[in-house]
């Protein structure tokens, strides 16, 4: 048995190494990002760091003007409301209902930053969702039922789409494994 255990114990000590290392190198998912007429307008990569899952958003041909983009609680997508898509993924919920407001004055773990889309419709968006993951866990992207990256007309009342109110769903991705 104290054999057995001087292999064992030197083994498990590299394991933690081992995966630190390939947690900073992997970008573990991918999503496409599509309008409602289901042309690809961007893209959205997750990538685990120590801090927290990265995500990295960049987007063409969307009205110019600040969106609201958030991650939403299933991995549909179907246009052209893409209201399959659920509402802000957010985690936490399940420990209890929020009492005020929404989400009870806290914000979802899946609400990313505003995305700023400049005159010639491009944008840029790079943040860190500390509380995700990309494994099998509750917390994870690609949690049973998958996770969809929405990008919305507007945001604080204010929308950049005519005819569409500032929460409309304009662009949606489902997040897979890369
Ligand atoms: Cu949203």
């Amino acid at each position: 048995m104290l054999h057995q255990l001087k292999f064992i114990v030197p083994l498990l000590a590299t394991i933690p190494v081992a995966l630190s290392v390939s947690a900073v190198t992997k970008p573990a998912a991918i999503a496409q990002i599509k309008n409602a007429k289901g042309e690809v307008i961007g893209t959205a990569t997750f990538a685990p760091t120590p801090q927290g899952l990265k995500v990295n958003v960049q987007v063409k041909g969307l009205n110019p003007g600040v969106h609201m983009i958030h991650l939403h609680e299933f991995g549909k997508c179907e246009p052209p409301s893409f209201m399959s898509a659920g509402k802000h993924f957010d985690p936490e919920s399940s420990h209890g209902k929020p009492k005020h407001g929404e989400h009870g004055g806290r914000k979802p773990a899946g609400d990313l930053p505003n995305l700023q889309v400049q005159k010639d419709g491009t944008g840029k968006l790079e943040a860190i969702l500390p509380k995700l993951t990309v494994g099998s866990d509750n917390f994870s992207v690609l949690k049973q039922g998958g996770t969809a990256i929405v990008i919305h007309a507007g945001a604080d009342g204010k929308s950049n789409v005519p005819g569409l109110d500032y929460k409309a769903r304009i662009a949606c991705g489902v997040v897979t494994r890369s």
